[in-house]
């Protein structure tokens, strides 16, 4: 193996932001996690999709008051400043999510990478957006982020920043294998995603212990194919009555879970994760440049849903 290059990777896990909860006393919570991450010597820290408020696609209202209720019109902004101020402070970068409306009037599920300086090198827009955008009266909670957001317009980002290429990704992104290709394609070796993901489905009666099983096996499989680290932060527990998995994770190149939360709270996960174990996997079972074949893989961005059987 390769000399090794360490980097602390925390992922603070979030329990619920209710309706009630303001952004303040959110952010406090942030800074109280961002505290702990520094105790443990973390260089990075992950925090959820929609950190800042509850997750407000399950309600029906207008985009109008959505926007005004639960959207950042400039990120740092006076609330959220004291986290960007710490970092600085703590030399800790961090991943942050959450809804963004822009000047032009759009609105996006928006994720930042913030370097060690306090300083933001890189927005992501949510691609991949679950749900519908119709009002379904009698399902018992909307998921209307198709109704809520743009899908996004910067494509899927890799970052060179405190000493790693970091890719992003929000939430639903996750399950979605061209997403951890793109950014392995760009040599990440840390993929960082947020995600608030209900326990139930209202489209058809999913068995609830499959939600985990599908997070967990997605995010370790694409670990292990794209030879990356992914850091994965819920935001979880009973938000107002509607309950969203945990199972925050800290995943290596190998596929092997190096660290998983074991509460539905703000809880903070940590490892000193050694970069050069995913060059092993590079260099040899995924190395690219020898064995991948894209002429045979032209169906992959020619056809968006299934169609016939090739001739
Ligand atoms: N939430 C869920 C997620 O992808 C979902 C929605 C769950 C879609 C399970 C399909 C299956 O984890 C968000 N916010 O994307």
């Amino acid at each position: 193996m390769s000399q090794s290059r360490k980097l602390g990777i925390a992922v603070a896990q979030m329990g619920p932001v209710h309706l009630a909860d303001d952004r303040k006393s959110v952010v406090n919570r942030l800074l109280d996690m961002l505290r702990e991450a520094k105790e443990r010597r973390a260089n990075l820290v992950v925090f959820p999709e929609l950190a800042l408020t509850t997750f407000f696609p399950r309600y029906w209202m207008s985009e109008k008051e959505a926007a005004e209720r639960f959207f950042e019109t400039a990120m740092p902004n006076p609330t959220v400043q004291p986290l960007f101020d710490a970092a600085r402070q703590y030399e800790i970068g961090f991943y942050l999510g959450y809804a963004e409306l822009t000047r032009e009037g759009q609105r996006f599920n928006t994720s930042i990478l913030v370097d060690s300086h306090g300083e933001i090198v890189r927005k992501y827009r949510k691609i991949h957006l679950p749900g519908h955008a119709d009002h379904k009266p009698d399902a018992p909670f909307q998921h209307l982020e198709k109704k809520y957001f743009g899908v996004g317009d910067l494509g899927f980002p890799v970052t060179r920043t405190m000493g790693a290429n970091i890719g992003m990704c929000i939430c639903n992104d996750r399950r979605w294998p061209e997403t951890w290709r793109a950014m392995s394609l760009q040599s990440a070796e840390i993929g960082v995603v947020g995600y608030n993901t209900p326990s139930w489905n209202i489209h058809w009666n999913e068995p609830p212990h499959l939600r985990m099983h599908t997070h967990l096996v997605t995010l370790q499989a694409s670990a292990y194919q794209n030879a990356m680290w992914i850091a994965a932060a819920a935001k979880c527990g009973s938000e107002d009555g509607f309950h969203m998995i945990g199972g925050s994770v800290i995943v290596a190149p190998s596929g092997e879970i190096a660290a998983q939360s074991s509460t539905e709270e703000d809880e903070v996960i940590f490892v000193n994760a050694d970069l050069a174990l995913g060059d092993t996997f590079r260099e040899h079972v995924f190395n690219f440049a020898k064995h991948r074949r894209p002429e045979h893989y032209r169906l992959l961005v020619e056809r968006t849903g299934a169609g016939e059987p090739l001739p």
